[in-house]
């Protein structure tokens, strides 16, 4: 007999559909609510759905929808008039309804049982709801209730490694949590932590809204220093050639910035994987030297709390020379993605850089599409990290962008200042090298500062 058991806690999804959000994107925005989940290690047990003009003030749906999620997490369904009461550590009732096929607004209700195992603990909605809302669906469900931005900060906050995007998540954390903090003696009921975190560990829970306050000017204090180190590397970098990775999260970035320079970053079919940024080499090296980096992606309705924190990270895309901005081809909301990652770059101003738009994951669209898509977006280049062949052409465009602006000079270099010969070699291409009584005789191909800097020494 098959355990009907999940391995992972479950979640039940809820979405409305306003007015002004087509099938489509409904559908699309709910399946990526779905993609989140499973990056938090939940499973995924049902949708509830329903189209409404806005929002319900009290809990987002109406009161046949609340019944229906209740019944994936075994809560009353009913929000209880009076002062909340703790959160139910046992469920009661086993869960009557399931509609895991994500189709149409209403729930069909089942009258098979299903056991109580395989319900939902957290109920995540693809809205931001206000404090009232989530404690509202808290208390008809019994489960814990998660917003977008929660589920969102939820996951930033498992994949963040470095001391900086911990910071910057944290912050980010607090600044949401301060509006949703119960008054003084409340919120007892979360110890324990949820997958929202709130709750756990180092809890603001019992801090008041000013205590958290304090602990937000401190880790930004201690952010600062570090962003004033990250952006000190970052002038170094000035005046090398620089080009940034940037897209929807689960775009490819990491691999192809595994694929452009051999180092070893994650690469995950998860949502935002990567949260730190990483420089290295463009490899084999070209001469000059090109810089590659890779950063955190991009999502819809993405917190603009974590824009604002992680706006040093995002930093590395603001000042680079070439742009390469890349979307998941066979995901068929890519155009949409796309849009996205351009609302954000233009928040954070990497606007100017010139931009290189790929199309990847090409190997998984067929050849139909892919004609389809070389013909709706002309300016793209159509590519797959799996391919080598691609690869390498990714790799010619790199080189040839900064080739473009680069010009040949001869220069002779004095036998007393070889040192300079060495410089030369390192920071444009020597195309020839030759020896007279005068000294060295360099031809050399660079950018013209670079040039320029290189007579400077002689
Ligand atoms: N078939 C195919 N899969 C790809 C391609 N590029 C990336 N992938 C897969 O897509 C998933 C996400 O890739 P990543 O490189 O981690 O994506 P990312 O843009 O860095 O994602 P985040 O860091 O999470 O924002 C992984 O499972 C990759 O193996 C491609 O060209 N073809
Ligand atoms: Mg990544």
């Amino acid at each position: 007999m098959i355990d009907p058991r999940p391995e992972r806690p479950g979640a039940v999804l809820l979405g409305v559909q306003l007015p002004d959000v087509s099938d489509e994107d409904f559908a699309s925005s709910l399946a990526e609510l779905g993609r989140l989940a499973k990056t938090l290690g939940l499973d995924v047990v049902g949708r509830v759905t329903q189209r409404r003009g806005r929002l319900a003030t009290g809990a987002v749906v109406g009161e046949g929808k609340l019944k229906d999620l209740a019944r994936f997490t075994g809560g009353t369904g009913v929000v209880p008039t009076g002062p909340p009461q703790p959160r139910r550590k046992e469920r009661g009732t086993p869960v009557e309804s399931r509609d895991d096929d994500g189709e149409g607004e209403e729930v069909a209700a089942s009258p098979d049982a299903v056991p109580p195992a395989a319900r939902a603990s957290v109920v995540l909605i693809d809205h931001d709801v206000t404090p009232s809302q989530a404690r509202n669906l808290e208390r008809a469900t019994g489960a814990e209730v998660l917003d977008r931005t929660a589920v969102i900060l939820a996951i930033f906050q498992r994949h963040a490694r470095s001391r900086e995007a911990r910071l910057q998540v944290e912050i980010a954390r607090l600044n949401y949590m301060a509006p949703r903090l119960r008054e003084s003696g409340a919120g007892k009921d979360r110890q324990g932590g949820g997958i929202g975190g709130r709750g756990a560990g180092e809890s603001s829970i019992e801090l008041d809204r000013r205590k958290l306050r304090d602990r937000v000017a401190e880790l930004r204090a201690e952010l600062q220093s570090i962003e004033r180190d990250s952006s000190t590397r970052r002038k170094r970098r000035e005046q090398q050639n620089t080009v940034a990775l940037v897209g929807y999260t689960n775009a490819g970035k990491s691999s192809w910035m595994r694929a452009l320079t051999g180092s070893g970053v994650l690469v995950q079919d998860k949502l935002f994987a990567t949260l730190d940024t990483t420089v290295r080499a463009l490899q084999p090296e070209s001469v000059p030297r090109i810089l590659i980096s890779d950063t955190v992606g991009f999502i819809k309705k993405l917190p603009h709390d974590l824009v604002a924190s992680f706006r040093s990270t995002l930093d590395e895309a603001r000042d680079a020379d070439l742009l390469v901005q890349l979307v998941d081809a066979s995901d068929a909301a890519f155009p949409a993605q796309l849009e996205v990652t351009r609302e954000v770059l233009r928040e954070i101003e990497a606007t100017d850089a010139p931009r290189v738009l790929v199309l990847n994951k090409i190997d998984k669209v067929d050849a139909a599409t892919r004609e389809r898509l070389a013909i709706e977006w002309p300016d793209a280049v159509l590519l797959s990290v799996k391919d080598p062949a691609d690869v390498a052409t990714m790799r010619q465009r790199i080189v040839a962008f900064f080739e473009r602006d680069m010009v040949e000079e001869d220069l002779v270099v004095p036998y007393a200042k070889q040192r300079v010969v060495g410089e030369a070699h390192s920071s444009c291409r020597v195309v020839e090298e030759s020896y007279d009584e005068h000294g060295t005789r360099l031809r050399v191909r660079a950018r013209p500062e670079v040039i320029a800097k290189l007579r400077a020494g002689l």
